[in-house]
């Protein structure tokens, strides 16, 4: 039986053109070369969204006011999510959502040590589906967090999709909301083409975790990192690229992969402050402050659900 990174696998090679989500970037190996990419000195997207929070999380405490509930979709590293713990005004409940439940303990436990009166209520779930949430306490309002621009990992349909449903959520509350900006090809282009290969390391751990989890035979040093900004699209897009004709195997079937033939790894969609609050207006939300750097690199969005 294979689970659904085998099924999507299967269908991404038997399919043209080949493309499989991003989520399965994310194994232990995964997690630890993102967190390396977000050290880079061309990946500019962390260290600035971190500045804007820094700037301005005392004005989102003050828009989230006393006792909030703050949803995280997608818990990652908690460095962001602790500066917003650590300014709101007595936060109640810190809701991470995450398909990893492993690594949700982990941060759990790490939050209830640093945080003692705070409710920390992992949901392992993945949150590109439908969402569950407990009942609110109803002590303060529930303020989703969804920071690092992974809205871009979905496209324009899937990202209003995901904004309805999160207008639902949180209703009576708000989504905060950090978005990578449109900007010269040339600086997009060296964030996703590093000097020191990590992100063609990332890119490649796909078909070592499919080698592993799948038992697939990739060949990783057949394969090429391919990056590159599609501007008409507003979006990077990430490829692994067959060096050579070749044969894979994997559950069972055997398939081809002409030379120059990609696998469609990753997009990563840009945004402009006006395009991505006429998103959310789509959505259900209201707009509210946008925080940027003054690059104008990054953007963070405070989006009011009715
Ligand atoms: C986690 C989706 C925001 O798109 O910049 C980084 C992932 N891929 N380098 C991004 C990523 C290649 C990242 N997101």
């Amino acid at each position: 039986m294979l689970s659904e990174f085998g099924r999507d696998m299967v269908a991404a090679l038997a399919n043209r053109p080949h493309a499989i989500s991003p989520k399965y970037f994310y194994d232990v190996e995964g997690s630890r070369l993102f967190d390396r990419i977000c050290e880079l000195p061309e990946y500019y997207p962390t260290r600035t969204e971190i500045g804007i929070l820094e700037r301005s999380v005392g004005e989102m405490a003050a828009l989230a006011g006393r006792a909030a509930e703050i949803v995280e979709f997608g818990a990652g590293s908690l460095r962001k999510v602790r500066m917003l713990l650590g300014a709101f005004e007595a936060p109640a409940r810190y809701l991470p959502i995450d398909i990893s439940g492993d690594h949700l303990r982990d941060a759990a436990a790490m939050l209830r040590a640093e945080f003692p009166r705070l409710d920390v209520v992992p949901v392992v779930t993945d949150y590109t589906q439908h969402i569950e949430l407990p009942e609110t306490t109803g002590s303060g309002r529930r303020i989703g967090f969804f920071p690092g621009s992974t809205l871009g990992n979905f496209g324009p349909e899937e990202a209003l999709a995901f904004l309805q449903r999160a207008a639902g959520l949180l209703s009576g509350g708000a989504l905060l909301l950090g978005a990578d900006l449109v900007k010269d090809p040339q600086l997009l282009h060296a964030a996703y083409n590093d000097a020191q290969g990590v992100t063609a390391a990332f890119n490649l751990n796909l078909l070592v975790r499919a080698n592993r989890e799948l038992g697939a035979n990739f060949v990783p040093a057949q394969f090429a990192h391919y990056a590159f900004y599609n501007a008409p699209l507003q979006r990077i897009e990430m490829h692994l690229t067959s060096r050579v004709r070749q044969v894979v195997a994997l559950g069972g079937e055997r398939f081809v992969l002409e030379e120059g033939e990609c696998l469609h790894t990753e997009n990563s969609y840009k945004f402009t402050i006006d395009g991505l609050r006429d998103l959310a207006v789509r959505a259900g939300f209201r707009p509210g402050p946008v925080w940027t750097d003054p690059q104008r690199l990054f953007s963070v969005h405070w989006l009011h659900a009715p």
